[in-house]
């Protein structure tokens, strides 16, 4: 069957700012970035490098949509702006050639592969499936899989099965990268290898890539204040969610995902400061023109979240001061 979303014509000023990471996902439907999705693939050559009919492209596009749930967060609308922010590394730095193609895995087929963000119930399930190891993006990576082997839906049907074979590791590679259990780790890796990178070395490469994803995937906060913010409510709905469930059944629960421990402003400074900062300022070794475009807006955000906090803080501190109870002086002895 033909695929049939409306292929939106876009407008030359939102082609120049799809570019950026100041682009706003909330002003779109999934139609809408559809096209946009379309746009990225053509704009990079990917239709061409990989000889993709543009009708399989449609229905593999049309697919991962429809397999979404309407999760608060991990969402289609979460898997555009991973793409997006991905599109807009890849034009900024000057990426393109990281690909290698036709043998290296492209950046942008990867991101948007990834995210099948699927809402889980059955985590003991997986876990046992997949013996502890990353359940989830194991998971992730299964579903991705199952999605190709429909042939309506591959848009690797003309490439050749060796190359395949390399691109779906590069793939299973990348997303299992996205474990943020494996954060220190492969952050670490990158670190040795930043100052003397070699961008003919396969395994250097490849770790960059890695991180790349991870940035991509947790980069709410490089964009303005009124992009990123309602992304942390989601976040924090979809953890409370789960964690209600959980305190439900008896089961332990994460603390980052406690209501009553977490607030906005102490979840966004320990995420901004610790993971954030320090990963994109070590991408910005390699690639400094990320320093403004990306490191930068992390920095204000994480200012706006320390002024948040003391805000809350103070309002903690008069509730807490006018539910005290009263002592008057006047105990008997
Ligand atoms: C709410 C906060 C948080 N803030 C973000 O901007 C963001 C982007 N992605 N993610 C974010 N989390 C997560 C989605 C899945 C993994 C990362 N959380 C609370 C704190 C960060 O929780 C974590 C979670 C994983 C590792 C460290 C802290």
């Amino acid at each position: 069957m033909l695929p049939f979303y409306l292929q939106y014509t876009l407008s030359e000023e939102t082609i120049e700012t799809l570019r950026k990471p100041t682009f706003d996902a909330w002003q779109w439907e999934a139609n809408e970035m559809l096209s946009c999705l379309e746009h990225m693939y053509e704009s990079l050559g990917l239709i061409k490098d990989f000889n993709i009919n543009p009708i399989t492209l449609k229905r593999w596009l049309l697919c991962i949509q429809e397999n979404y749930r309407n999760n608060p967060f991990h969402n289609f609308r979460h898997c555009f702006c991973v793409t997006q922010m991905m599109y807009s590394m890849i034009c900024f730095c000057n990426l393109q050639a990281l690909g290698n193609y036709p043998t290296g895995t492209p950046l942008l087929v990867l991101v948007f592969l990834f995210q099948h963000s699927y809402q889980i119930n059955a985590r003991t399930d997986l876990a046992v499936r997949y013996n502890d190891i990353s359940p989830l993006e194991n998971h992730h990576c299964a579903i991705a899989f199952q999605i190709y082997s429909q042939p309506e839906c591959n848009i690797f049907s003309n490439t050749e099965p060796e190359i395949f074979k390399q691109i779906r590791q590069g793939i299973i590679n990348l997303i299992l990268a996205t474990d943020m259990a494996r954060h220190g780790e492969i952050l670490d890796s990158f670190k040795q290898k930043v100052d003397n990178f070699d961008f003919s070395n396969e395994e250097d490469v490849t770790c960059l890539k890695m991180v790349l994803i991870k940035c991509c995937d947790i980069s709410n906060e490089v964009r303005p204040m009124e992009v990123a913010e309602p992304w942390v409510d989601c976040l924090l709905q979809e953890y409370f969610m789960q964690s209600d469930r959980e305190k439900s059944e008896g089961l332990p629960i994460a603390p980052f995902m406690d209501r009553d421990k977490v607030t906005k402003a102490t979840a966004q400074i320990g995420f901004i400061k610790f993971v954030l900062i320090p990963m994109f300022e070590t991408v910005a070794k390699l690639f400094p023109q990320i320093e403004e475009m990306m490191v930068q807006p992390l920095r204000d955000s994480r200012d706006r979240y320390q002024e948040l906090k003391q805000i809350d803080d103070a309002a903690t501190e008069i509730h807490k001061k006018k539910h005290e109870p009263v002592t008057t002086g006047n105990k008997k002895k």
